[in-house]
């Protein structure tokens, strides 16, 4: 495979960089919506390469309380856009790998409350926001924002003699497939983005009992191509983000050496761009920051030299989370 050897990590530094400051293009204003999860990929790529602090610091944090709806209490993705359940969590996110919590301002009863509003009565899923789409990520979103605020005790309250949390188990129960894996819904085709959704709430909220975990590692090492990139799912392309989905789920699994490590950071080394810097999906592909965060993700999970560790639970800093009191069990390479 053609393409750079080693990871290029001035180059995406300088490439992320870069993206902050290009607020008079079209691209900039059409990805509005995008803007707080691109804040979050951003930040927790910069700190994986060990250089958080080439994105000032305070002006990050008062751009994600800008994001704040302080009567609603959730996050839109941009100053006075509607609150979402992803935008949400990517706030929390932010503000968790800075330590800014507390110093940022908001109202942390506020949040709560507002990803609490979004399980539908006697429902185990959480929607995305009033609107209610249902779908594994927001439920993920919903687990992980709690517990990073502190506040997962609120899942044992019980509605109609059962808890919260036991019914959000059972959700996921309904959403698992023959092959071990899970859909975004229930009947829904199982997804490794969504494997991991379900794999990590499960982790966070101390049940993976549920899941049958020789079956489902042995459809997630299947993923595997030729190239050494990873699939999604069954007959379909690699892509370096899968990097993340699918390792994150094995490493919770602690399965993670089943997939060949030298061959899939042969792929993703390759599908960076030697020259302005980021990860593509694939080899010669445009960069784009999403890509950029779940290639190094995905070389920290494998033990790529020199970069921070990456929770496989929550996508950030292993020391964030640590400094957080989160760990749950996993095993990286
Ligand atoms: C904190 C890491 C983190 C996540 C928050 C948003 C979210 C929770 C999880 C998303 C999980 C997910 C569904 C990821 C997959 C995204 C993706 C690349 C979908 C592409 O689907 P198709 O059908 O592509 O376009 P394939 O590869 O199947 O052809």
């Amino acid at each position: 495979m053609e393409g750079p050897a080693n990871l290029l990590r001035d180059k995406h530094v300088e490439y992320i960089v870069q993206l902050g400051k290009a607020d008079n293009t079209l691209g900039f204003h059409l990805t509005e919506h995008l803007r707080l999860n691109g804040i979050y990929w951003a930040v927790t790529c910069l700190a994986l390469l060990k250089r958080i602090d080439a994105l000032d610091r305070q002006q990050t944090i008062d751009y994600v309380y800008s994001c704040w709806d302080n009567k609603l209490g959730g996050f839109g993705s941009h100053p006075n856009h509607d609150s979402h359940m992803l935008s949400t969590l990517s706030a929390i996110q932010v503000l968790a790998i800075h330590d800014a919590i507390q110093e940022s301002g908001i109202d942390t009863d506020k949040v709560i409350n507002y990803i609490l509003s979004l399980r539908p009565k006697n429902e185990g899923f959480f929607t995305g926001d009033e609107w209610g789409e249902s779908d594994t990520r927001f439920t993920y979103c919903a687990v992980s924002a709690l517990s990073l605020l502190g506040a997962l005790h609120k899942l044992d309250e019980k509605e109609n003699g059962v808890a919260i949390k036991d019914r959000i188990v059972d959700w996921f129960k309904q959403c698992m497939n023959f092959d071990g894996g899970f859909g975004n819904n229930i009947s829904a085709e199982t997804h490794s983005g969504q494997v991991f959704t379900a794999v990590a709430a499960l982790a966070i909220l101390d049940r993976l009992d549920i899941i049958d975990r020789d079956n489902l590692s042995w459809w997630l090492s299947e993923r595997q191509v030729e190239s050494g990139g990873l699939n999604g799912r069954p007959q379909k392309l690699e892509d370096v983000c899968y990097s993340w989905w699918v390792l994150s789920g094995l490493s919770i699994l602690h399965r993670l050496h089943w997939i060949n490590k030298e061959k899939l950071m042969s792929f993703i080394l390759s599908s960076q761009d030697p020259d302005n810097g980021g990860i593509a999906d694939r080899p010669g592909d445009v960069a784009d920051v999403y890509h950029t965060l779940f290639g190094v993700a995905g070389l920290s999970m494998m033990g790529y030299p020199d970069l921070e560790q990456v929770d496989p639970v929550y996508c950030m800093p292993v020391k964030t989370i640590e400094r957080m009191h989160l760990t749950k069990s996993y095993t990286l390479l």
